[in-house]
């Protein structure tokens, strides 16, 4: 039986992933952790629940040491937003943290999932089919702590043979925790926005296509990679995969069709705008496909009808 930890697990991803790998692997084996946000009530009550601080080697080695932990998913992350406007804090907490839980993975031999994200190409990559090897010179700290985090994993597999592995997530989009301080969460405001007040003013230009991803599928990606069969990995840290490539006019378009009355106008945030713009338009995850079978289940048209759904659902609001 495997006994996992999972750091940022209040966070976006980390919410979810915690409450499917504890289904997979028993409550009691699957150990949450976040920094400073009040955990939920089912993340606490359904399992152990620890506060730590991962620029702090000592309080990640900790729980790894007193629960015996052999695999890490290691969500804890500054995203682009918040990392332009604070570039030391995203230093410390992506890169001071993720050295101290690659550290204590070698320490303790444990294996780690570490994301990478869109964020690990920059201008000079090209922005169409972008392929998995290529140029990655990122213009943010957000992007240069993603692929310093690739090459650092990459590192700690080739020196010391620690089995991390990693994906480049695209905009995640979910019902159930909100993103914050990323530069795509107006994917996920876009359809409560349309549910509560049947409008919504973008920060993207019309035409800003990005990689895309229902969390559902983000979580499959993360498990499934992690029970790879290892000699079919060519490439770890870290496979581009991604399900739609969208513009915010796709997904007005797509919601209209479920909330006839709904309409967006535009209100470029040039910062955002900036960070889209230096990210590619579609990546290309044939090399995913190959070797671990990568295969998202959600398009647009299914994720879009999933998610008013549910969101009309918690805010108890009918679509008419
Ligand atoms: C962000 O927008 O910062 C993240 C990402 C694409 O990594 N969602």
């Amino acid at each position: 039986m495997q006994k996992i930890l999972v750091t940022g697990a209040v966070g976006q991803i980390g919410s979810e992933l915690t409450m499917v790998l504890r289904k997979r692997h028993g409550n009691e084996n699957v150990i949450a952790t976040g920094h400073k946000r009040k955990p939920y009530k089912t993340l606490l009550e359904s399992g152990p629940f620890h506060f730590i601080d991962c620029t702090k080697i000592n309080t990640v080695a900790e729980p790894v040491k007193r629960y015996k932990v052999d695999t890490i998913y290691h969500l804890a992350s500054i995203l682009s937003v918040v990392a332009e406007g604070q570039p030391q804090l995203a230093w410390n907490v992506n890169m001071i943290g993720l050295y101290n839980v690659l550290e204590v993975a070698r320490n303790y031999k444990c294996r780690v999932f570490d994301p990478s994200s869109i964020s690990a190409f920059g201008p000079t990559t090209p922005l169409n089919n972008t392929p998995q090897d290529t140029t990655q010179r990122p213009n943010t700290m957000y992007g240069v702590t993603k692929v310093a985090g690739e090459l650092l994993c990459d590192y700690y597999f080739k020196r010391f043979g620690v089995d991390t592995r990693g994906v480049r997530y695209p905009g995640l989009i979910s019902y159930k925790t909100l993103p914050s301080g990323g530069t795509t969460d107006y994917a996920v405001e876009i359809y409560y926005a349309a549910i509560k007040q049947r409008k919504y003013t973008c920060y993207l230009k019309k035409g800003t296509y990005l990689d895309m991803m229902y969390m559902p599928d983000a979580l499959k990606a993360a498990t499934d990679l992690m029970e790879a069969n290892p000699a079919k990995l060519k490439h770890r840290n870290a496979f581009n995969v991604t399900a739609m490539s969208v513009a915010p006019e796709d997904f007005a378009a797509e919601i209209k069709k479920i909330i006839p009355g709904f309409t967006m106008d535009f209100k470029i945030d040039s910062l955002r705008q900036a960070i889209a713009d230096s990210w590619p338009n579609n990546m290309d995850d044939t090399r995913a496909r190959e070797e671990w079978g990568w295969q998202p289940e959600y398009d647009l048209e299914s994720m879009t009808k999933d998610m008013i759904e549910n969101i009309s659902q918690k805010c108890k609001m009918k679509i008419d």
